[in-house]
């Protein structure tokens, strides 16, 4: 039974000053039950927490430690970079080193912005898209997540939909007036909210595969069929990778898919793990950012020394080993494949969701293809589920409505600890 006093006691004085004594609300376990865990150092597969407990990281910060923690290719790097300055507010030649990395990795990317979070790099991308087709409204799809820009907290997943606020309050009216949402996976809703709005939709937004839902997979021709839609209405489409670039492949869900959109914007794994977000497409349509073009963004810490330094790591390390992708993809299905065993050896109703080295379990009897879908889930058995794996010393996304991420660090014999925590997870979560 693993005990965390010191991480409660933590809790408690966080919420003096902290809201919800927590800088991002999924960490709150509020969704699941229990505290949080404060955490100290981690290495390899492992997190480590203040009462030194130590725990089977299956979030990797979300998706960039996608080499398991503390990679030595990033730190290395990282380490090389401090000396020379922690920030300069001018331009350097690591940024277009990186720029260029990128435009040669991602399929739509023909230029490319830094900013500093997946949160800005969507915000500025549909500022982009609004700026280049003049017009003001954008689709989002309910359940998908692109940070906490006002324009996309409407039907918002993530946290958003945790604590049951997908409709956040402090967004105006215009604002909400101005997102349109269709279901995910819904072509003929895309075509209807369009018609309706006729040479008025600058933007289509998603996750090509979303991960804010819990993981929720593009039916086969949904992201053709957006590209044609876009294509025929002078829409531009921009695919969220934020989770899914680099992770899902060297070229994210846009190149395992064949459709390349418009503008993508791509997050957490272009850092290595710091602070860093980007976005970038079409040439036509990227000269419209200032200063080449009328588009206002700008930010002093974008393009920062040595989140460059981390980023330029990661990637050029996952550019030439391709091997790493087999890898995941062949760890990851072990695991699942080990989970579908768990799961009807109990004769629990389950969906188990996956693309590469990103997964998700569903408590249903039903297939989950969207948010709606999604939402069958039974979450009071998820939270319980949630605490066995803790107790098991395995870190899992304190929500329901999250994606858990696999690092190479995890090999065959973790995957059997975790199949064996897995089971009896599982089992406890039926009894309770
Ligand atoms: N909403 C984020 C993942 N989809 C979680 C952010 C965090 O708590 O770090």
């Amino acid at each position: 039974m693993i005990q965390a006093p010191k991480s409660n006691e933590l809790f408690l004085r966080a919420q003096k000053t902290i809201p919800g004594g927590v800088n991002s609300p999924v960490r709150a376990f509020r969704a699941v039950g229990g505290n949080p865990r404060f955490m100290v150092s981690a290495k390899g597969p492992y997190m480590f927490d203040e009462d030194g407990n130590r725990y089977m990281d299956l979030i990797n910060s979300w998706g960039p430690m996608i080499l398991g923690h503390a990679a030595e290719v990033v730190n290395e790097a990282v380490q090389k970079a401090i000396p020379n300055s922690l920030s300069f507010g001018a331009p350097t030649r690591k940024e277009i080193e990186i720029a260029e990395l990128i435009v040669s990795m991602m399929p739509s990317i023909e230029k490319v912005r830094m900013v500093n979070s997946g949160t800005e790099a969507t915000m500025s991308a549909v500022r982009v898209a609004r700026g280049y087709t003049g017009r003001d409204k954008l689709i989002k799809f309910e359940g998908c997540y692109h940070g906490h820009g006002d324009s996309f907290l409407i039907s918002a997943g993530s946290g958003a939909i945790t604590l049951g606020v997908p409709d956040s309050p402090g967004v105006t009216k215009g604002t909400a007036n101005d997102t349109l949402t269709a279901p995910y996976n819904n072509l003929e809703a895309v075509q209807t909210l369009i018609d309706a709005n006729k040479g008025q939709v600058a933007t289509i937004i998603l996750e090509p595969v979303a991960g804010n839902m819990g993981l929720v997979t593009p039916a086969e021709g949904f992201l053709q069929g957006l590209r044609d839609l876009c294509d025929k209405e002078g829409i531009v489409l921009i695919f969220d990778e934020v989770m899914t670039g680099f992770r899902l492949s060297a070229g994210g869900a846009q190149q395992l898919y064949g459709v390349t959109p418009d503008m993508s914007t791509m997050g957490k794994i272009i850092g290595g793990g710091m602070p860093v977000g980007a976005y970038g497409g079409k040439k036509e349509i990227m000269d419209f950012v200032a200063p080449a073009g009328p588009v206002y963004q700008a930010g002093t810490l974008s393009g920062n020394p040595i989140a460059m330094a981390a980023g330029m790591a990661m990637l050029t390390y996952l550019h030439e080993h391709p091997e790493v992708y087999t890898q995941l993809e062949q760890t990851t299905s072990k695991m699942v494949a080990g989970m579908k065993q768990n799961l009807q050896k109990l004769g629990l109703n389950y969906t188990l969701n996956q693309v590469g080295s990103m997964f998700s379990i569903f408590f249903t009897d039903q297939p989950v293809y969207d948010f709606d879908t999604a939402k069958t889930s039974d979450t009071a058995q998820f939270g319980r589920y949630f605490n066995g794996m803790l107790q098991r010393g395995i870190y899992l996304a304190p929500s329901q409505y999250e994606s858990l991420f696999v690092s190479t660090a995890i090999n065959d014999e973790l995957v059997e600890q975790y199949l064996q925590a897995n089971f009896e997870a599982l089992k406890e979560s039926l009894n309770s």
